[in-house]
Order: C-alpha cells, then sequence, then structure tokens
C-alpha cells in the first residue's frame, strides 16, 4: 500500500517497442529524483516546462530524453510530477525505471496516480474510475458515456440528488430531537412529495443502466437458421470480408465462429452456428448443440431462412421456438426468384447476403431493435459501472423503506437512519466514506503507470 508521502514511479506507455515510452514519477521527491538522474538543473525547472537531456546513471548515459516538469498542485495526481519520454525500447525503458526506483521512488502498482489524485481531491470517485473506462473504451457510445463520467456530470447529478434530500434530511433529524412538536417545518404530506420526486429522479438514473450495459460490454448476436440459409455469407456480408466458410454443401460450418463487429456506436460480437437439422452425425450434431446453446445466450438472434424455397419443417419450429424480443427473422437469398413470404409475428427483413440489398436495413432493424427507440443522447446520464448501480439500488431501497415509515407513523429515529443510509449509499458513489478495502478493489482493475 502506498502513503501520501510516497513517490511512486512506473511506465506509463504500454510494454514492448514504440517510437516513445513515457516514464511517471509523482510525489513530494519527484523534482529532487529527477534533478538527481537528468543532466540539467531540474529543481531550477519552472512548472509546465518541457526540457531536453540526458539521463545519467553513475556517468553513463541510458538515454537523450524530453523531461516535462508539472509541480503540484497543478498536475494529474495533484502532486509534483515528472514525466520523462525516452526512446521506446522495453530495455532503456526498464533501465531508466530503474535507476528511478534506486534513486527513491516506489513501484506504482495499477491505477496508483489515479489514486493519489482521488485522494488528493482532483477528482472524485465516480471520475477517477471513468479514467480507465475511458481508456479502455471499445466503442464511441461508451466513450461519450465515460467523457460525460470524467467531466463530473454524473457527479453533479449524485450531488443533486443528496441536495434534494438534505432539506428534508433536516426536518427529519430536527423530528427526532423534538418528536412531540411533529414535522413542523412542513407538512407530513409535503415532506413524502418531495422524497417521492426525488425517489423518481434516482429511478429514472438507475434505468439507464439498462442501456449502459449494453454500451459498455458490448452485445452478442448470433446468427441461426437452416442448413444452406445463408448465415455464413450474412456474416462476411456484416463484416465486409470473408470470415467464414462458405458452400453450396448444407452443413458446412460445424463450430460456432466469433468475430468482432461495430454498429451505431456499439460493439458486437458476431457469432455464427451451425445449421439446426436432425442428424446423427457425431461432429454436427455437437456443432448444433452449440447453436442452440448461442441462440438463448446472445443478446439478439438473427433468424435466417432461405425466402427462395417453401419453408421446412426445422425453419417452422425454429420461427415457432425463438424468443419476440431479441429475434429478427431474416428471409435471405431475395436475388432469386421468390415469393412474397409470410409475415409471423416476428420482426423481419429481406435480404440478400449475396448483393448485399437489404442489408443496410437489417442494420437500421437492429438499431431498433437494441434501443426500442432511440439511442442515448449526448446529454443523457447513461450508468455503465456496476458499482455505481448497486449503491443506486441500496440507496432507492432505503428511501422507499422511509417513504413507507413515514406514511405509516414508525419511530421517528428509524425515518432519520433510512435517511442517513440512503445518503450515505450515494455518497459512495462519488466516493464519500468510502473504505479502504473497496477503495482497493477498485484501482486494482486500473492499468499500471495510470
Ligand atoms: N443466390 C443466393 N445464394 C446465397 C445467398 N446467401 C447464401 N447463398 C448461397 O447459399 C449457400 C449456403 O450459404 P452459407 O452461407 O454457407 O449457408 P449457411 O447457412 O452458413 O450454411 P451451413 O453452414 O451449412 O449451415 C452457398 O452456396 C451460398 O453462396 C443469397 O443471398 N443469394
Ligand atoms: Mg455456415
Amino acid at each position: 500500500m502506498e502513503t501520501p508521502s510516497d513517490t511512486l514511479a512506473a511506465i506509463a506507455t504500454p510494454p514492448g517497442e514504440g517510437g516513445i515510452a513515457v516514464i511517471r514519477i509523482s510525489g513530494p521527491d519527484a523534482i529532487s529524483i529527477a534533478d538527481k538522474i537528468f543532466s540539467g538543473s531540474v529543481a531550477d525547472y519552472r512548472t509546465h516546462t518541457c526540457h531536453f537531456g540526458k539521463i545519467i546513471d553513475q556517468g553513463h548515459v541510458i538515454d537523450e530524453v524530453l523531461l516535462l516538469v508539472m509541480r503540484g498542485p497543478r498536475s494529474f495526481t495533484g502532486e509534483d510530477t515528472i514525466e520523462i519520454q525516452c526512446h521506446g525500447g522495453s530495455l532503456v525503458t526498464r533501465q531508466i525505471l530503474e535507476l528511478v526506483l534506486k534513486t527513491g521512488a516506489k513501484s506504482a502498482g495499477p491505477g496508483a496516480f489515479t489514486r493519489q489524485a482521488f485522494l488528493n481531491g482532483k477528482l472524485d470517485l465516480a471520475q477517477a474510475e471513468a479514467v480507465q473506462t475511458f481508456i479502455g473504451a471499445k466503442n464511441e457510445l461508451s466513450l461519450q458515456a465515460a467523457s460525460q463520467q470524467l467531466s463530473g456530470m454524473l457527479s453533479k447529478r449524485i450531488a443533486n440528488l443528496q441536495q434534494e434530500l438534505l432539506g428534508t434530511a433536516a426536518i427529519l433529524e430536527a423530528w427526532v430531537d423534538f418528536p412531540e412538536e411533529g414535522l413542523e417545518f412542513a407538512s407530513k404530506e409535503e415532506v413524502i412529495t418531495s422524497l417521492e420526486k426525488t425517489l423518481q429522479n434516482m429511478h429514472s438514473l438507475e434505468s439507464t443502466f439498462h442501456e449502459g450495459k449494453k454500451i459498455h460490454e458490448g452485445l452478442s448476436l448470433c446468427l441461426v437458421g437452416s442448413p444452406n440459409a445463408g448465415k455464413s455469407s450474412l456474416m462476411n456480408a456484416l463484416l465486409g470480408q470473408d470470415r467464414a466458410i462458405v458452400t453450396h454443401i448444407p452443413g458446412t460450418t460445424r463450430d460456432t465462429l466469433e468475430a468482432e463487429m461495430r454498429l451505431g456506436g456499439l460493439h458486437f460480437q458476431l457469432i455464427d452456428t451451425a445449421g439446426i437439422r436432425q442428424t446423427e452425425e457425431l461432429v454436427e450434431r455437437e456443432g448444433i448443440r452449440r447453436s442452440k446453446i448461442a441462440m438463448q445466450q446472445s443478446d439478439l438472434i438473427l433468424l435466417l431462412v432461405d425466402v427462395s424455397s417453401p419453408l421446412t419443417e426445422e425453419d417452422e419450429a425454429l420461427i415457432a421456438s425463438a424468443p419476440k424480443e431479441k429475434t429478427l427473422l431474416i428471409w435471405n437469398k431475395t436475388d432469386l426468384p421468390h415469393t412474397s413470404p409470410d409475415a409471423p409475428e416476428l420482426a423481419q427483413v429481406l435480404l440478400s447476403a449475396k448483393t448485399g440489398e437489404g442489408i443496410e436495413e437489417l442494420k437500421k432493424e437492429i438499431e431498433k431493435l437494441i434501443w426500442e427507440g432511440t439511442p442515448p443522447s449526448k446529454e443523457e446520464i447513461v450508468l455503465t459501472n456496476i458499482r455505481h448501480k448497486e449503491a443506486l439500488s441500496l440507496a432507492i431501497k432505503d428511501l422507499k423503506t422511509l417513504i413507507q415509515g413515514l406514511e405509516t407513523g414508525i419511530s421517528a429515529e428509524f425515518v432519520a437512519s433510512d435517511m442517513r443510509s440512503c445518503l450515505g449509499h450515494l455518497g459512495t458513489i462519488i466516493g464519500m466514506d468510502i473504505s479502504e478495502d473497496i477503495l482497493s478493489a477498485i484501482f486494482s482493475k486500473f492499468c499500471v503507470g495510470k
């Protein structure tokens, strides 16, 4: 465990070779350590300046570098910080880090710099957590949500909820102290109405987690159907590359095959599966078993049928058993002669995986199915972090108990204690009264050097 008096150092760039690498040093001794190993007089440098010079170990030059000086509190961590930009070979970078550690710095664990930034009040906890989400964002919407959180929009929303509750909390605390005077500053009904409004606001924030999860983790989308329906052809058409083997032989795809795809600001795990039919063949049967599992587990199903020939028994069975809320029925091979298909209860698209006709409509239908309407706007705050969601759910539970308590007239102490607990849970989202164990768990998921 680091303490505030430690000076921490780590390589902040990813491992391996690159044009440059960055070594970050932060803490009370950052300047003096850099002074001892750099050719220039670091102690005399003004803040936010950049200097060219050499890193020297006992007279031996390790590398020529650029050195950046950021004196606290005007730095990411809030402490004196030095960043050394050296040549990007892994050996030279490690030699410089070892020299820095030998000169008095301590090796920084995952997320240690962001943790210092949090402890020094540069970021609240929700913002600090957003740093890692921002770095790890795999798609545009996830980046948008992380950037909002990093700028403090979620924290502000939580602070607003706390503010709404605090007014009532004061009334309730007074009631605990002087119960015989009743709720004299407001009627019980007024208090309940105001609490219910806040509860509503908390619910609407909580409900965004459903979308946040999609944004953060992406979605799985599997292609299922009878053999030769064109699943692998559609997978290739969606990816714009020849990923899966396509032949005219039914039963070509044996195993499930996965690929990443981006669509509508989200990322998808596309899963091509073995065509489903009755068969005695051992390998194919195992493939079909896997197709059925993929169908159950995936977030969305594209169920393909060949529109150019009559529906088979398998097609009909699949259509009847497909879960409506997550299935899109694809009538494939519209380039071949076909009659207009019967429209069952499922959302559906006509297309040709071969010519590409209808693929754009398919993409639009997928987006419609995901968002059940419109995707979240830039202004809308979306909860993406499970820790935040759980804390909010606990706060909601407290508030519900509190309102019920007021309605049924339980003793004032219970009501006030529910309020304190509710405020406490909201506080943990932005890092008020947070335990050491929780902090360690949060920052251990970060990369080293951040
Ligand atoms: N004309 C036409 N042929 C298609 C279309 N889509 C696929 N095919 C053909 O149908 C045959 C089967 O295609 P695949 O993509 O391998 O079908 P699949 O559903 O993956 O089949 P299995 O892996 O055997 O379950 C191939 O000969 C494809 O060229 C289409 O839109 N139009
Ligand atoms: Mg196939």
